[in-house]
């Protein structure tokens, strides 16, 4: 297995408790994208992100990202999540593993049918997706569009859009970006990156405003 490098620790102590943060992750390749979204949870909370200050969103498809980060980055309306299960998306951790709830339905917010008060700006996005490259040039066209999209929306928005979309050429590279290889060793999760960045750009982003 190739070495997976994650990201260093930052310069300085991150304190996101003042941050509004929202995830959007796509549903293909559901499996890799739900360790993803653990990964980057779970650094979010690390760093003192409130769960009321947590949006998770899912769009079907990785080509769905941008279209939707410019929707929650333009829209205030959107409420947070307000349990651990809502914020996993649905899934939740037993001793015999994960378990997941009924899909919330089309337009809710990751908080299926929850409500909170807060709204407001959201201080960073984290975009999640996994493209894993088949025999067409499927692939290429939807790496490209997204990751120039991302690129575009947080430059003309000023709002961090972290690029959390793996784009591997197989599955065993997928699972190995996630943390969840099978074998001894089980990769890196590239998900606990994102969320660590996505404090990092949302402080730094506030202090260069
Ligand atoms: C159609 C498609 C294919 C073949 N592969 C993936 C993939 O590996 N990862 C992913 O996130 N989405 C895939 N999609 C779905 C497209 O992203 C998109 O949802 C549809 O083309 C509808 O616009």
């Amino acid at each position: 297995m190739a070495t997976i490098k994650g990201l260093e620790a930052p310069t300085e102590k991150l304190n996101g408790e003042d941050l509004r943060i929202c995830i959007v992750h796509a549903r293909w390749n559901r499996e890799v994208i739900d360790a993803l979204l653990a990964g980057a949870l779970a650094k979010l909370a690390a760093a003192g992100v409130k769960k009321e200050n947590i949006v998770v969103e899912s769009v079907p498809g990785s080509f769905e990202l941008p279209m939707a980060c410019a929707k929650v980055i333009a829209g205030s309306h959107i409420q947070a999540a307000s349990s651990e299960a809502d914020l996993l998306g649905g899934l939740t951790f037993s001793p015999k593993g994960p378990s997941r709830t009924p899909t919330p339905a089309p337009g809710a917010s990751g908080a299926a049918g929850t409500s909170l008060a807060q709204s407001g700006p959201f201080d960073a996005v984290i975009a999640i997706g996994v493209l894993i490259k088949g025999s067409t040039m499927h692939f290429e066209y939807i790496c490209d569009a997204v990751s120039h999209s991302l690129m575009k929306l947080q430059v003309d928005s000023g709002i961090p859009v972290i690029f959390g979309v793996l784009t591997v050429l197989t599955d065993e590279q997928a699972l190995e970006r996630a943390g969840i290889a099978k074998g001894a060793n089980k990769g890196h999760n590239h998900g606990e990156d994102w969320g660590n960045a996505a404090v990092e750009m949302g402080l730094k982003c506030k202090r260069w405003a």
